[in-house]
């Protein structure tokens, strides 16, 4: 397939988008990935997947930031282990998101809760006044278990409802957590970023053309909420559109078909000096696959309606 990049092809539905050096964290395998832009400097917060060529579920023992100031470099500035969160176990640290909200840092992740029994997953929230260095879990229990979310009715959540949070500020503010697998929750933070505000509510995506699998992410651009998710197996990422925050959500497309040799996918999606990017996982490193994954890197583009162009995966 031709490598047309956005700039020689605007009028392109599908692009390539002319970033070079994918996957981007080639010296270990690395997952899930969230971003944060702050002081300059781009993070990237990151499972690190360990599991062996032939396993068969994940391990992943740490979580590993990185950061850049080009996008294309990366440097590993540090590991936070899955044990800040006491109540919690296994080699779990699964898909997270680090936010910052007046000058401290809120970690969001998901991570095994034994107390569940096989309904395992939950979600913890860490804090931090640095966005490397120095996080602790912030309430020393789960923010969202499954006792809070009961789906279907009487039988408690399913096994992996409560996992892949991701949270995104308004500019009054006011902050959304939203997550889920299979069912899509949301719900507001108080201004203290380590409590809810008021009820969860379940989200559908009107005109949704396949269906909800997990891993959500919000961001804005030019005053429309913009939610992205991986739908179906295995995992496209698809997103939806809306006037606020709090839905409702129309369906708007695909960003990227599945990837081969990995069937879940991860988004994040931030703007860096004027240039926007949406972040991912492959199984793009050699001995890569499910349980060795990858994070890749490609610029994102907007059509002048608005919508979002979708993306073909750059190999490295
Ligand atoms: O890495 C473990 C799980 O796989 C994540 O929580 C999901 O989003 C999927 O990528």
């Amino acid at each position: 397939q031709e490598n047309t990049n956005q700039e020689s092809n605007p009028e392109s539905n599908q692009v390539f988008s002319g970033f070079t050096g994918n996957p981007v964290i080639k010296e270990r395998f690395s997952a899930d990935p969230a971003a944060l832009v702050h002081d300059g400097k781009a993070y990237l917060y990151v499972g690190h997947d360990s599991a062996g060529v032939n396993s068969n579920f994940y391990d992943l023992p740490e979580w590993n930031i990185y950061s850049s100031t080009d996008m294309e470099k990366w440097t590993l500035e540090g590991a936070v282990p899955r044990t800040i969160f006491e109540w919690a176990s296994g080699n779990s640290a699964w898909a997270s998101q680090a936010i910052e909200k007046d000058g401290k840092f809120y970690w969001y992740t998901t991570v095994f809760n034994p107390a569940q029994g096989e309904r395992g997953y939950s979600i913890g929230v860490a804090v931090s006044d640095d966005p490397v260095k120095g996080w602790k879990d912030a309430i020393g229990k789960p923010l969202v278990s499954n006792s809070m979310t009961d789906n279907p009715p009487g039988m408690g959540a399913e096994p992996w409802d409560n996992i892949d949070p991701t949270v995104f500020i308004d500019d009054d503010g006011q902050a959304y957590m939203y997550w889920g697998n299979t069912h899509l929750y949301y719900a507001k933070l108080k201004d203290n970023m380590v409590e809810l505000d008021g009820e969860i509510h379940q989200v559908q995506i009107n005109d949704m053309q396949g269906s909800f699998t997990e891993a959500p992410f919000l961001h804005k651009y030019n005053d429309k909420y913009y939610l992205s998710f991986a739908m179906n197996w295995p995992e496209d990422i698809g997103y939806a559109v809306s006037d606020s925050p709090a839905g409702p959500w129309t369906y708007a497309g695909k960003l990227m078909d599945a990837t081969e040799g990995t069937g879940t996918n991860h988004s994040a999606i931030i703007e860096y000096e004027g240039q926007w990017y949406f972040i991912y996982h492959t199984a793009g490193l050699p001995t890569g696959g499910d349980y060795r994954r990858s994070v890749s890197i490609e610029k994102l583009y907007y059509n002048p309606d608005g919508t979002l162009k979708k993306m073909n995966p750059t190999a490295s």
